[in-house]
């Protein structure tokens, strides 16, 4: 059974000077408001966001994913084949938020399988092993992959095994990817799969950033239909609902929603 992670609080970045979202530490007094609206309604939307994992093979993605979601950890090296997909359920100031991960396979051969995944993502999570500096430079051609396919993502560069590299090298390492996060426009991390230290910071860092931009957009946009009363709803802006595959707009337009995927976990097709 999945766990639903209650968040109340923004999440602070793991540092804020390796950050372009680093002002970004609370939620917004607009927000605030239209989540309290929202928990009052009787039937509340599930905000969803998809977040990609992507990272030269063996770098620790599926690590990442299997320690935050059940708090697991093993040396044994499984290359993931494809693609892989997990949801975490957060109710975030209340409002219930999915974030769909896509834990993308690092092995050549599947490339262009895995960034067939990436159009759509909300979020990417471009990851480096610590003790690797070749995995590092990779991240600058991973992150020219998830650029072709998405629009806007929010980007974190996340260094991965710190637990295996010493103080100075930790160090040294991490001057040298923070100097590529700011190529990439990406927020810093640093983090152990092995340790557990700082996966759940870094996941509800993700949820509170994504929740926050979703939110902003959807006020923006009522904000904008209460100025000018004949503009529509633009199609893409409804929020999925979990179970329904027919909304009905002003009687007249019948919308098809994208059919939910929660229980789709391997090999997920996308039309
Ligand atoms: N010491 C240490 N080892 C780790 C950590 N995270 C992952 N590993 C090890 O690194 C190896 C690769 O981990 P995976 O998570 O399977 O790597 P991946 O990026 O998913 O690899 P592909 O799916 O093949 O692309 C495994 O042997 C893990 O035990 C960590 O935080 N610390
Ligand atoms: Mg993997």
């Amino acid at each position: 059974m999945t766990i639903c992670q209650d968040i109340n609080c923004f999440q602070t970045p793991y540092r804020q000077d390796a950050s372009p979202y680093g002002r970004e530490v609370t939620f917004d007094w607009k927000v605030i408001d239209y989540c309290d609206q929202q928990k009052l309604l009787p039937y509340q939307w599930t905000r969803s966001a998809k977040c990609i994992l992507v990272g030269d093979v063996g770098v620790g993605k599926t690590s990442l994913l299997k320690r935050s979601s059940c708090d697991e950890f093993t040396f044994e090296h499984k290359d993931t084949i494809g693609v892989d997909f997990e949801i975490q359920k957060f109710s975030i100031l209340g409002n219930h938020f999915d974030l769909q991960i896509w834990d993308t396979a690092g092995q050549e051969r599947f490339r262009s399988l895995a960034s067939s995944y990436f159009r759509g993502s909300n979020v990417a999570l471009i990851v480096f092993d610590l003790t690797n500096v070749k995995s590092l430079l990779s991240t600058l051609n991973w992150s020219r992959e998830v650029l072709k396919c998405t629009k806007n993502p929010i980007i974190f560069l996340v260094g991965s095994k710190s637990d295996a590299v010493s103080p100075a090298a930790r160090e040294f390492n991490e001057s040298e990817a923070m100097k590529i996060a700011e190529r990439l426009k990406a927020e810093y991390w640093s983090v152990s799969a092995r340790t557990g230290e700082n996966v759940i910071a870094l996941f509800h860092r993700i949820s509170c950033l994504t929740f926050q931009k979703i939110i902003r957009e959807r006020i923006e946009e009522m904000e904008a239909i209460k100025s000018s009363p004949h503009l529509t709803v633009p199609v893409k802006s409804l929020p999925l609902r979990p179970t329904t595959s027919i909304i009905t707009l002003n009687k007249k337009k019948k919308v098809s929603t994208i059919k939910n995927c929660l229980n789709l976990r391997r090999f997920y097709k996308p039309k």
